[in-house]
């Protein structure tokens, strides 16, 4: 039987890449991700502190708002909820804007950041995560569109509003949930 897939999404095999902001690789032992914004404290972890938090493996299809899927995609990390928690959210902090390094950016709303199964992963179908796709972590948003999902992750903003990102900035929806196909607006 063919796996469901959401309206308007077709399968694929390979896994394209999509890049609007080409960087430098980086070493794992450089990496940092900074909480900042309405956080109680502003945190910073490095790739040691990391993995010292408990990783979890995840299997999803994962959808492209340009119309792929790649079915069954296995990544392992930990739970964006379990660094935030470190910060400690505001009650005001509705929103974030996770930012890569090299300036692109996506928002999200907190309740999906912090969703089970959304995480700062290092790897994907059981290596290490490549430079191209996102290494050494990225954001896996894994049930909206891909473009949620921020290669190259170092700073997760929270904030009170929606601040846009580079797509949601040219139109795309701000919350961008496959399955209701979330595309624009
Ligand atoms: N930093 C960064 N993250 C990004 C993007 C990007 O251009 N830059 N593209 C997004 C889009 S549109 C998709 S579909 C996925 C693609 O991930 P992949 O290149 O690993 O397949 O990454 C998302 N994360
Ligand atoms: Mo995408």
């Amino acid at each position: 039987m063919e796996p469901k897939l959401p309206p308007g999404q077709r399968p694929t095999r390979k896994f394209p890449l999509f890049t609007v902001d080409p960087s430098e690789p980086l070493e794992r032992e450089r990496f940092e991700l900074a909480v900042t914004g309405w956080v109680e404290r502003r945190v910073t972890l490095g790739w040691e502190d990391l993995r010292a938090l408990a990783a979890e493996e995840l299997e999803h299809d994962f959808h492209c708002v340009t119309g792929w899927t790649r079915s069954e995609t296995r990544w392992s990390g930990v739970p964006v909820a379990r660094v935030l928690e470190l910060a400690g959210p505001k009650p005001e902090a509705g929103w974030a804007l996770a930012w890569s390094r090299g300036g692109y950016s996506a928002s999200l709303p907190l309740a999906d950041l912090t969703a089970p199964g959304v995480l700062l992963a290092w790897e994907l179908d059981g290596a290490p995560l490549t430079h191209d796709h996102g290494g050494p972590v990225r954001l896996v948003v894994p049930h909206l569109y891909g473009w949620k999902s921020v290669k190259w992750v170092k700073k997760i903003q929270l904030s009170d509003r929606e601040v846009e990102g580079y797509w949601e900035m040219r139109g795309y929806h701000h919350r961008g949930d496959p399955w209701r196909e979330e595309r624009y607006g």
